[in-house]
This record gives C-alpha cells, structure tokens and sequence, in this order.
C-alpha cells in the first residue's frame, strides 16, 4: 500500500460509514502504512496480536499456571509516563485553552503535524480500533476510532475500552465518531529490523476541542498511546461535556451499602499519590464486614455525570479497564486490584521472575533474583528498582470481585456525594463537609496535595491540582470552574460535597489516621450526613463530625485526642492556605467566576 493520494486509495475492508472511510484515507495517505487492517475486538485478534508481539521481542508471555493468558512489555526508558510538557490543547483562541495548559494556534500545529506523521507508517501496519467510552448503550457513550501502528496498544484498548466489531456497527453508516491518529513515530526502511518498543524522541500528544480530534505522537505508552482514556474520555470529553450540560470528571466512583441494604454511591476525585485506586477497591475493616457493610466498584479513574431522571447527578464509569499503578499494589493493600490482574493482564515495565511471574516494589519480599525492567538482571542488594515507579497493569475490570452489579448500567448510578481531597501533612483535617454546592466547587478548585522536598527543592509547598483535573482539562480551567458552579442550577437533588485528608501529620512526622481499610469510617459519616442521619458541627472550614458521630469501634486504642488531633483546624494554618491559594487564583485570574473569588473572602472573613 503505497498510495500517497488518498483518491487511488482503497480500504481492504467494506466501510459503509463514509466519513470515517474518507478520512482513513486520507490519514494512510500521510503516513503510508505498509497495509491497514480493521480490528474487530474479538478472542482470535487477541491470541494472533500477542503471539505476534511475543514474536517480535516486545512481550514475554508469563507462566500460564501463574498468570493465564498474561504478557510482560518492557517499554524504551524513555517512554514510561505521560509527558505533560507535550501534551497541547490547540483550541482556535489561546484563552479558551487557558493558562494552565500547553496551546499552539490550530493551522499551525496541524501543519507541523502534518510534517511529524508524513511516512510515519512506512513498514508498519495501520490498525483501525473503533472504541466507545461508556456503555455502548449509555446516552453519554462517545464512540471513536484510533487509528495506530503500535499493536501493543491494539491490545490494550481492548482491554481499556468497548472495542471492535460491536462499535463499528454501532457507527453505522451515518454515525458521528471522535478522530484519533496515533504513531508510535518510528518508520522501518525495507528490511530493517523493527525495536521491542519503537518510539521517537519527540513527542506530540495533541488535542482540537472544537474540532474534537486527537493526534499523538511518538510514544507509545498509556495516556500517550491510549487514546480513549486520558485524551477522549477526559479532555476531548470535558469540552463536548462543558457545551452539553454534563461533567467529565477524573473520579472514582463506588458504592457503599450498609447493613439494613441501603447503598449509597459516591464519586472521589485526588491529585495523584493519594491512593484512588485503593479507596475505589476499599475492603470494609473486619468488624464492618461481619456487620454486614459492603463496598462495591464503579470505576477507579474516571466519571461521567449528568442530571439523571432521578433528580440526582448519574454517573458511568467511561473505561472497561484498569490502567493500575503496580509499585505498592499487594494482597495487603488492594487484593481487589490483586484479583483482577490475576489473568488476562498486561504487566508494563514491572520485573520479571525466574518462575515467569511478575514482580515490583511492595509486592512481597525481595526475590533474590529477577529480570528488571530494562531487561537486566537484578539482586536485592544490586541498588537499583525492579520495577519502574510508573509501572502498570492492564486488566479488566470485571475481574474485580467486588464490581458493582450496575457498572455498566447505561443510565449509571445515582451519585450522593462526591469527595475531593489532597496528601495534606497539616492544615487539612481528616474530613469536613461544604456548606453548600458554591463552598463545595471552591473546596475542589482549592484542593492540592503538598510537593516532596524532593520535587521543589522547598518543603511545605502545595501543588494545587483542581479537581484533579489540572492536566486533564480540555479547555480554560476558570471556565470550567463556571461549568461547575452553573451544573447547580441543573441538578434538583444536589450531591453533598466534602473534603478529606488521610495524611495528616503529627509534630512528630506520624500519621494520626491509620489510613487503609479504616478509611470506611469516615465513609459512613459521609453517608450518614448525606442520609441526613446525624448532625454535623459547624465550623468556619465547614461541617465536620463530632466524636460521638463518628464510630472508632474496633479501631483499637485510637482516642478522642486523636480524633481531636486529625481533626483539628488552627487558624494560623488556615491563613496561609488562604494566601497559597491567592497565589493559585491569580494565575486564573482573567477567567475566574467571582463566586469563587467570594468564597475565598467568606473564608477569610470566617477565620478572621
Ligand atoms: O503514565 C501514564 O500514561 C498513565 S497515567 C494514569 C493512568 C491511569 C490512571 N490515571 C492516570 C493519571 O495520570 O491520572
Ligand atoms: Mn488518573
């Protein structure tokens, strides 16, 4: 297939959607793939692409007996992350992209790319993955089609998202479906061999919101490569949901059902390193179980909301799969997520062991001998990490034991509180509860977890992160906090919002909260005050819990000093909060809603 003219081009498939079969010509035109093939999403496609990959050095197939149908990649040392720094949002007016992300004028990124994908497919094959975010059936659900040469992540997707035949059909011949091209940037000459994990240096990972289109180049690894999750679920998804009256939201969502049968669900969003994945696959503590309390599983990263029939915000969980961190993922601290990667998995850059499993940092003990990730050998005592910190699994989600019934219900579930929260060493007590939806949307663009030493060089300073949302929205982020406030006006029965921080400090470095499976307690308070079950105490941060509400039964020797002391709020810190996020709002400034602004004096004005 060498045609550069997308005119004498025809596809090796009936395409009856003749949108989408122009513009795979024309996208082959570009990149000159050596052939295009159609993916269909099914078992055979599986089987052939990873017996392939195995072929081709890029996986290492794991002992059946350990982890059936289970493959091991180790990516090029410079592709195991997302690049923030090369991630653009190219909306026609550089304020609508705002300040807080990378932006390039349209025609001339277009242009520039354009030039990048020129050949890139030479000696490749150009696969086709329809995808859909979201039940197929959901009216939220957004299909796509990606188009690239990295059958690693042909595999992936299949895991990640819908994918193949039934969204090809669901497409139709008329149906509307978001672009996204993706190279891994790395053509073969005729005979020249091909690397386990081609990549290029230079990359692009580039989003047109109004256009709706993502174009990502030269890495192949997760948010990068995968096109639906991070890309089309969060930015592109966050623009089309801002202009639609939704939300797209970097959330988990679960459920809690408590012992009399009632369930509640809720949605959490935190920057990263603040344990998402674990609190989505919470075990209640022991005592909790035997009480009759259980947690289910939406979805551990992302959400979809939007006013349901039921007055209240309904969430979908947009993904099929985990894309889990590995390093510190064990059957101690998140044996759902041990459950799940147990077969069908994808492992990236953890360590391989003798026996043809996997390992990685906070597994278990060291092995005493492994294969690392960059493939050499590796001794406990040789000072490097087996794994990598980005290390991932793939795997699918219904292979969570505790995967909520209703995960793929197309009218989602019905959201009751929704919790935002940062890695906090002070200032920020273990739970409080906003006043109102206004105090709430300022408690998530306000939130922020505390930078390493390490990171800047200072210690005590808190990266704000809205939302958690600061890397992942598709548009101005003060505008998006005006689509937060107007949603109110959307939504009759409005979820509560709070506000939580499992990593409060004492003056001695200790945590004052055992974190964990315990963090359930502070669950229920949330139910219950949602259930308007109990009081809360006001206070000037907003309503937090009193001793006798919040239930420490079989936590055992935490006292009410404790409680006093991860609850405590000491004006002193809670004015330089109001300065550090002074800092934060003026850098927004231009397209600020004064609600906002308003919050910020009320909070002042409170700890005055
Ligand atoms: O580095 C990557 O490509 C993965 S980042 C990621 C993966 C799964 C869920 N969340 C994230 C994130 O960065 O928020
Ligand atoms: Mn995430």
């Amino acid at each position: 297939m060498n045609a550069t003219n997308e005119s004498s081009l025809v596809l090796p498939f009936d395409c009856p959607n003749a949108a989408l079969d122009k513009w795979i010509r024309k996208m082959a035109a570009i990149c000159q793939p050596d052939e295009i093939v159609l993916c269909d999403g099914s078992e055979q496609e599986w089987d052939r692409l990873t017996e392939q990959l195995v072929q081709s050095g890029t996986l290492t197939r794991l002992n059946e007996s350990l982890h059936p149908n289970s493959f091991l990649a180790r990516s090029n040392p410079s592709d195991t992350a997302r690049v923030e720094d090369r991630t653009f949002i190219c909306s026609l007016r550089e304020k609508d992209a705002g300040p807080t992300n990378n932006w390039k004028q349209p025609d001339a990124m277009r242009a520039l790319l354009k030039e990048k994908f020129q050949g890139s497919m030479r000696g490749r094959t150009m696969y086709v993955v329809p995808f859909c975010m979201g039940p197929v059936d959901s009216p939220l659900a957004l299909v796509g089609v990606e188009l690239t040469d990295s059958p690693y992540v042909v595999i992936n997707m299949k895991i990640m998202c819908h994918m193949g035949q039934k969204v090809f059909h669901k497409l139709g011949a008329h149906g509307a479906f978001i672009p996204c091209l993706h190279s891994v940037g790395s053509p073969l000459e005729p005979n020249q061999a091909d690397l386990p994990w081609p990549c290029n240096d230079e990359k692009y990972i580039v989003h047109f919101p109004e256009s709706r289109e993502v174009w990502s180049f030269g890495s192949g690894y997760g948010g990068n490569a995968l096109l639906g999750k991070k890309c089309v679920a969060l930015r592109i998804a966050s623009s089309i949901a801002r202009d639609h009256g939704w939300m797209a939201e970097h959330m988990l969502i679960m459920g809690l059902e408590n012992p009399e049968g009632n369930k509640t669900y809720l949605t959490a969003a935190f920057p990263s390193a603040c344990g998402k994945t674990n609190l989505a696959m919470i075990i209640p503590p022991d005592g909790y179980v035997q009480a009759g309390w259980k947690t289910t599983l939406v979805g551990d990263d992302i959400a979809w909301l939007w006013p349901g029939k039921s007055g209240k915000l309904h969430a979908i969980n947009p993904e099929t799969g985990f894309f889990g961190v590995a390093p510190g993922t064990s059957w101690q601290s998140n044996p759902g997520a041990m459950h799940a990667l147990s077969k069908n998995t994808i492992f990236t850059n953890v360590a391989l062991s003798d026996e043809g499993g996997v390992w990685w940092e906070g597994l278990s003990a060291p092995p005493k001998h492994l294969i690392d990730w960059t493939g050499q050998d590796w001794t406990p005592d040789c000072g490097r990490l087996a794994a990598h910190p980005n290390s991932r699994f793939t795997a699918p989600a219904n292979q969570c034991p505790n995967i909520d019934p209703h995960w793929q219900d197309p009218d989602g579930v019905p959201i009751d509180a929704i919790i935002f929260g940062g890695r906090r060493p002070n200032t920020m007590p273990l739970v409080f509860q906003a006043f109102d939806w206004t105090h709430g949307v300022f408690l998530g663009a306000t939130q922020g977890s505390e930078t390493t030493a390490a990171a800047t060089g200072r210690v005590g300073t808190v990266r704000r992160d809205p939302m958690a949302m600061l890397p992942f929205c598709g548009y101005n982020m003060g505008d998006y906090f005006g689509h937060w406030l107007d949603m109110r006006k959307h939504i009759k029965r409005l979820p509560r919002i709070f506000h939580v921080n499992w990593f409060r400090k004492d003056a001695a470095g200790k945590f004052l909260w055992p974190g964990f499976r315990e963090n359930l307690r502070v669950l229920e308070w949330i139910v219950k005050r949602c259930q308007g079950r109990i009081p809360g105490h006001e206070t000037p941060i907003g309503w937090t819990p009193d001793w006798e509400d919040f239930c420490v039964e079989g936590l055992e020797g935490f006292t009410e000093e404790q409680f006093d002391a991860a609850m405590e709020f000491r004006r002193e810190d809670f004015l330089q909060e109001i300065t550090s996020q002074n800092e934060f709002f003026l850098k927004l400034y231009h397209s600020m809603p004064k609600e906002l602004l308003c919050q910020h004096e009320l909070l002042m004005a409170r700890m005055a």
